[in-house]
């Protein structure tokens, strides 16, 4: 970035029902904060002190820059937290997954006692197999309960899990097998997506074939009659279930140990191996599902991530099953049979707590208001967002739309390195629609320029954290040199990669990756901002920019936009989205050229690929493409 620059922080404040704060399990942001900055290491105690721990740490911290170890030499299983203490009380017959399938009536429900039991059965079932202390078991699955049953029950016996969402095709699951040495694949035969079938074990079949650490594949098989297997290398899900032993003791485990590694999504670069430990991931991922969605023990909590993205593994599996709450998961689609789809789920299961993604706002919004106008929404309680800017239109729609105006929006920021919330505006608080919120109690982050000092409110800059947290990465998985660049590359602060920028109260907006950002005639714009203006046309579904070489400016703004259902591209419509974004950012933001499309390259968990418009336009290679959605 050449030098810091102004942003417009005009936002409207959206004030929820004052008895949001006066239920919340944490109380007000500020004293919440305060607590933490009085004594850091004694809020992130008291927390973890919550838990059941097999042996208690000695210290909450040892920093020893950039390599942190929290609750040192605190021995814990996380399965113990997120199963056995709910199996052995008050919630062994809480439902703890109700899972529907693509299909209206197609459901299960397994209770905290249930899923424990198949847990315990599934961690006989590797460990018969010789997986165990260690050994990293890949996850290739459909978004079934089986899924969570094979995440916990690597966890249950200290194998090391690599999830690889199951949109992927042979060759990225390849990639990722041989990266971390994984020695066994679970699989399923098919998943379902809008009424085909996705023929994973077949891509599986692939991706092992120059993967020499894989041992076996155990295949969960859904369809009738059974698909054939190779019986040298392929084993049945259920069988070997069947074979275990009913009762599998937790392996103790360091608090550092290794609990799983993460390919990150890569908007901007190769996957890079994302290492999370036992201890601190359980710590912050309890804490920040248990008092950031500030869950109570009646709600129906829907994260409509998948597991296979940091989202799926934090707030579908880790934090809510710690937490003892009721978590939906669906195979649906957003849009299949029709838009109406996920409305209908929330109205048949009674979901309370709702988590998305401003992609799937976007979608929404661009079908307009009468699928959602279907359903009665009563239920929901809060609705959170995830992944990328929620742009204060889609905020707007979302709260007015799904919220019916009385929900609070919980937007959070957070990264697959960071393993949990970062930045969120707490349930209760006054909302900004365009502004993310502050730093979670618990959390210290800012807005800085290139040395690391601080950037005045207003003004853009890096966001960066600024102190360990406990669900930190520990590493990148055989590229520690990666590691270290997140922490020296801005002084000695741990950089996002994110710009930023901060107003009076501390609110942070995020104004897009720093890689993406663009220079018009010495301005620094973010893509978010340009991005928000363009989607706050009334004709504009979902828009992105890029920085395309000027000759007198240095870079010009190109948008592609997608128009919402109803309206048809024109000249005289590009005339009026360039001005509409000189009236709303000003002239130097104005696009010099705009390109209506039907789609946005984007990752498979639905961020836009800026980076995949930018080569094209360019007539260059993209680079690492293996996370593009095809
Ligand atoms: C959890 C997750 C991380 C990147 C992050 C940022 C973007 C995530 C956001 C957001 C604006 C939010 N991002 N949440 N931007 N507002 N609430 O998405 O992890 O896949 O690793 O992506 O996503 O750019 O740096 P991951």
């Amino acid at each position: 970035m050449t030098a810091e620059f102004e942003v417009s922080l005009e936002s409207r404040v959206v004030r929820p029902d004052p008895v949001y704060l006066e239920t919340s399990a944490l109380g007000p942001w500020k004293q919440a904060y305060r607590r933490y900055l009085e004594d850091p290491d004694g809020f992130w105690a008291q927390y973890a002190g919550e838990l059941e721990w097999v042996e208690p740490w000695d210290r909450v911290k040892d920093w020893e820059y950039p390599y942190a170890r929290w609750f040192v030499n605190g021995k814990l299983n996380i399965t113990i937290n997120c199963l056995d203490r709910h199996a052995a009380g008050e919630r062994r017959n809480k439902v703890a997954l109700i899972w529907r399938g693509e299909e209206e009536g197609v459901e299960r429900v397994l209770t905290y006692r249930q899923l424990h039991r198949q847990v315990m059965r599934f961690a006989g079932a590797l460990r018969n197999l010789g997986v165990g202390r260690g050994d990293v078991v890949c996850i290739y699955m459909p978004l079934v309960p089986e899924q969570i049953v094979a995440i916990l029950a690597c966890a249950r016996i200290g194998a090391v899990h690599s999830v690889v969402y199951g949109g992927f095709g042979a060759d990225a699951l390849n990639t990722r097998i041989r990266d971390a040495g994984a020695k066994v694949v679970v699989t399923a035969d098919v998943g379902y997506r809008r009424a085909t079938r996705i023929p994973l074990k077949t891509i599986v079949g692939e991706a092992v074939r120059n993967a020499p650490s894989i041992e076996k594949v155990i295949v969960l098989r859904r369809t009738v009659p059974h698909v054939a297997l190779h019986p040298e290398m392929e084993i049945d899900f259920q069988e070997c279930m069947a074979a275990a032993p009913s009762h599998v003791d937790p392996e103790v485990m360091d608090a550092e140990d290794p609990l799983f590694i993460l390919y990150t999504s890569g908007t901007t670069g190769p996957p890079k191996g994302i290492v999370h430990t036992c201890g601190g991931y359980m710590v912050g991922t309890y804490y920040t599902a248990k008092y950031i969605f500030d869950l109570k023990e009646n709600d129906v909590y829907w994260c409509t991530a998948d597991p296979g993205w940091i989202t799926g593994h934090s707030y579908i599996v880790y934090g809510p099953l710690a937490a003892g709450a009721t978590v939906l998961i669906t195979e649906t689609v957003p849009d299949y049979p029709d838009p109406g789809i996920w409305w209908r789920v929330i109205e048949d299961f009674g979901v309370t707590v709702f988590y998305t993604a401003p992609t799937a706002v976007r979608m929404f919004m661009k079908y307009g208001d009468e699928w959602p106008a279907r359903s009665v929404l009563d239920s929901l309680r809060v609705i959170g967002s995830v992944g990328e800017p929620l742009n204060p239109e889609a905020f707007e729609w979302y709260h007015r739309v799904i919220g019916q105006s009385r929900c609070p929006v919980l937007d959070t920021w957070w990264q697959t390195e960071t393993g949990m919330h970062m930045l969120a505006t707490l349930v209760g608080e006054p909302m900004k629609p365009g502004f993310v919120g502050r730093p979670i109690p618990g959390v210290s982050a800012e807005v800085v320029d290139r040395e690391g000092n601080p950037v005045p409110p207003g003004t853009g800059g890096f966001l960066v954290l600024t102190e360990p947290w406990p669900a930190m990465m520990r590493t990148v998985y055989k590229n520690d040199e990666r590691y270290r660049k997140y922490w020296t590359t801005v002084d000695t602060l741990y950089l996002a990669g994110d710009l930023a920028v901060k107003d009076e109260d501390g609110y942070i907006m995020v104004l897009g990756r720093a890689d993406d950002i663009i220079i018009v005639a010495g301005h620094n714009l973010g893509t978010a901002e340009v991005e928000s203006a363009l989607v706050a046309h009334e004709a504009v579904a979902e828009a992105a920019v890029i920085g395309v070489p000027d000759p007198v400016k240095g870079q010009a703004v190109k948008a592609f936009v997608i128009l919402k259902v109803g309206y048809a591209p024109s000249e005289k419509l590009k005339t009026d989205l360039i001005y509409h974004v000189r009236m709303s950012i000003g002239p130097i933001a104005m696009p010099s050229a705009v390109e209506f499309v039907l789609s946005l390259p984007k990752t498979r968990s639905g961020k836009i690929m800026r980076r995949v418009l930018k080569a094209q336009e360019m007539g260059v290679d993209p680079g690492d493409i293996s996370t593009l959605e095809v």
